[in-house]
């Protein structure tokens, strides 16, 4: 799953997000990369973040799935809290709705989801992106977000949300210590075991030079990107949400020739 995150701004993050143009020139990219899915995001979950309004998301992701929509088949996911973001993308050609807030964040998220009929990517996260890494606090944090995952498994099922849509995702970094991100990668396989497709979004994130006990910035993470995607695969995860795509592919393809070799 390749990610492209579109602002009106292309240097309002320091390049990390991009204006229309830059935002569906860099999708064509990572679809000729090999991507399989592309995620597009209108609002940053970064923490400190500026919070988006509905109708400013929708006005950056719907022109650019839209375009998409118009010259390729990738399935296109919408990265969004918000249920009107979701019915808009989708109205347009999204096919996935992932949601950090696993259809909390608003009370008609999850009978959005089952009236949109489309994928859902229920991820775990503890608190909410602004606050989310003062000091989160797990007793046992792959039990917690293993049994986080299944309520909301139940909750969307309950909903009308078709079991085989659904997607789980431990929310790497989401409201997690690095010592809490290693616990759930390295135990990945109990989440695989629920038994719905698993992805796993680590690429870049701060957490990797924490791991790795360097000082690296967003775009010095490659290397540690790469190692989370292998762990993830190597553990049954269906998908890996990432920034590099070629690269990723690259490791994922000899990571496979040499477990068949
Ligand atoms: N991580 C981010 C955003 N969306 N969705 C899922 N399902 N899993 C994730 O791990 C995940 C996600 C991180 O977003 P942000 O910090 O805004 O940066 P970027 O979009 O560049 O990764």
């Amino acid at each position: 799953m390749g990610i492209v995150n579109v602002t009106p701004d292309s240097f309002s993050d320091g390049g990390r997000s991009l204006g229309h143009d830059a935002a569906l020139a860099h999708a064509r990219r990572l679809i000729a990369e090999g991507a399989d899915i592309l995620d597009i995001g209108g609002e940053s979950t970064r923490p400190g973040a500026e919070p988006v309004s509905e109708s400013d998301e929708v006005a950056r992701v719907a022109p650019l799935i839209a375009a998409l929509r118009a010259e390729s088949t990738i399935p296109i996911s919408i990265d969004t809290m918000k249920p009107g973001v979701a019915a808009a993308a989708c109205a347009v050609g999204a096919t996935m709705w992932n949601d950090v807030t696993a259809l909390t964040w608003s009370p008609e998220s999850l009978e959005t989801a089952a009236a949109i009929g489309c994928d859902v990517v229920l991820m775990h996260m503890r608190g909410e992106p602004r606050t989310m890494q003062a000091a989160p606090r797990y007793d046992d944090v792959v039990a917690e977000v293993t049994a986080y995952l299944s309520a909301r498994v139940e909750a969307a099922m309950a909903a009308g949300v078709a079991g085989t849509s659904i997607w789980i995702d431990p929310g790497i970094g989401f409201g997690k210590t690095a010592e809490h991100s290693l616990a759930l990668m390295r135990n990945l396989d109990g989440i695989v075991a629920l038994g719905f497709p698993v992805l796993v979004g680590a690429s870049r994130k701060s957490s990797i030079a924490r791991i790795a006990g360097d000082t690296s910035t967003s775009d010095q993470r490659l290397g540690g990107s790469l190692a989370m995607a292998l762990a993830a695969a190597r553990a049954g995860a269906a998908a890996v949400r990432v920034h590099d795509v070629a690269e990723t592919r690259q490791a994922l393809a000899v990571a496979e020739a040499i477990s068949q070799a």
